[in-house]
């Protein structure tokens, strides 16, 4: 018996020292060529028929439908694009520029896939390059680089919400009805300066309007899903009592519109948002916004009211590529964003929609996180808030004399503030890795400085100098 266990336990020493050592053997094997490609853009197309000619036909994203789509690129990206063979014809897929050519794929359902990196801008033609092919139809664009793919962003709709929409305070009003019309929209926007993205909205804005009211009110929400919505959408409104915070109640598919009435029960400031599965990719899309709900009275009168959402986007491109970003649904459950932003563009507090003070207002910021995953470090460079109302309870007496706030995804805080001196002040998470990735705003102000409040040998440059 001992004879025999002893080269056994050496085989199996053996044995586990050469499993160890093979991943190590293949992974070196893999390295032998320098680069690794791991996709910038996908693209699916699959091969079919249309109008009696042979085609390619984009099977996802924004390119869904479109017979032969033009496929744009940043330059220098890895591209990758998946055929499959939707007719039962032998096809493949070439962009000979490139030097690019699939395996044929044979058969309906069978699919290949091609990975390249375009190394330099203009426009090239991807084909199936079996005989005949491309002479029946099977031909298309692949536009790489700046230019085309900016100019094809600067035509594309801006979506930010304007900070400056914050309706009308509520005053010294009794309780009433009111009628709030939501529409789902999916459109193509702009993300950034040469950059699109294909948003999911409420009422065409990101975030979705501010919608304002008081406690002891009751609401009625109609909720329409526009008849070119690719998806179900619906609403959950944080200010409500009941099934789903109006979810249960407003599944819409496409074309259709539902409708539920709640009480205002609570005052506070409340997070809304789609949730039809998979609800955080609704909500990174874009579909989030903010109701309040006023205290009876209503809420103290400021000089300026401002409505800031904070939110994430996940896509297949990196943060500053052109062209059209597609979402990534391995990014987003990896909680890995590639952008931030305030408002629903990378500029729409900086460039698109201006926010201004006087020197002696007081500001109040009604500030939510839309996410759909990040907590916000909220905070504004150079001034420190009088007042916030701590995870937006409005019965509680605020925190005095604070820098930074916590504000939850799915959460909000109201922050109050009286402007001292004149200038640029930033808004920020102060996760400010974040900053690098979009997230900033900026507050202007206006007005005489105050030596005593702030004072410098040089005069400085920005606003208000
Ligand atoms: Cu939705």
């Amino acid at each position: 018996m001992l004879n025999n266990t002893l080269p056994m336990r050496q085989l199996i020493v053996l044995l586990m020292l050469l499993l160890f050592l093979n991943p190590a053997l293949a992974q070196q094997g893999s390295r032998s060529g320098n680069v690794t490609y791991t996709p910038d853009i996908t693209f699916t197309l699959e091969t079919g028929i249309a109008n009696g000619k042979m085609v390619f036909v984009g099977r996802a994203g924004t390119i869904r439908g479109e017979i032969n789509p033009t496929l744009h690129v940043p330059e220098n990206s890895v591209v990758q694009i998946n055929l499959i063979n939707g007719d039962g014809a032998v096809h493949d897929i070439a962009v000979p520029e490139f030097g690019v050519d699939s395996e044929d794929i044979t058969g309906k359902g069978s699919s290949t896939s091609v990975v390249f990196r375009v190394g330099k801008s203009g426009t090239f033609k991807y084909i199936c390059s079996l005989p005949g092919h491309e002479a029946a139809g099977m031909v298309g664009q692949l536009v790489v680089g700046e230019q085309m793919a900016q100019s094809e962003a600067e035509q594309a709709p801006v979506l930010a919400q304007d900070p400056n929409e914050v309706g009308e305070p509520v005053g010294k009003r009794e309780p009433r009805h009111l009628t709030v019309d939501l529409e789902t929209t999916e459109i193509k926007g702009q993300l950034a300066d040469g950059s699109t993205y294909t948003f999911w909205t409420f009422n065409d804005r990101v975030p979705g309007p501010f919608i304002r009211a008081r406690v002891g009110d009751t609401i009625t929400i109609n909720m329409a899903n526009a008849e070119d919505s690719s998806h179900i959408h619906s609403i959950d409104l944080h200010a409500v009592t009941g099934p789903g915070g109006g979810a249960a109640a407003t599944q819409a598919v496409p074309g259709e519109s539902k409708t539920f009435t709640f009480k205002a029960l609570q005052p506070g400031l409340y997070v809304y948002h789609c949730a039809t599965p998979m609800v955080a990719q609704h909500i990174a899309n874009g579909m989030y916004g903010m109701i309040l709900i006023e205290p009876e009275g209503g809420l103290e009168p400021v000089d300026k009211e401002f409505y800031i959402m904070q939110g994430e986007l996940y896509t297949s491109s990196p943060h500053g590529a052109l062209g059209h970003h597609q979402f990534s649904i391995e990014n987003l459950l990896e909680e890995r964003a590639q952008h931030f932003m305030f408002n629903g563009h990378m500029n729409a507090l900086t460039k698109i929609h201006r926010m201004e003070a006087e020197v002696g207002d007081t500001v109040r910021i009604f500030f939510g996180v839309g996410g759909p995953n990040a907590t916000s470090s909220f905070h504004v460079i150079g001034e420190i808030f009088d007042k916030v109302y701590q995870e937006a309870s409005l019965t509680s007496p605020p925190l005095t004399d604070v820098q930074t706030t916590l504000v939850p995804a799915g959460g909000a805080t109201m922050v109050e503030f009286k402007v001292d001196y004149p200038g640029q002040y930033t808004l920020v998470d102060h996760a400010l890795a974040r900053a690098e990735k979009g997230l900033v705003g900026f507050l202007h102000v206006t007005g005489e400085a105050d030596s005593e409040v702030f004072q410098t040998d040089e005069p400085l440059s920005g606003d208000g100098h």
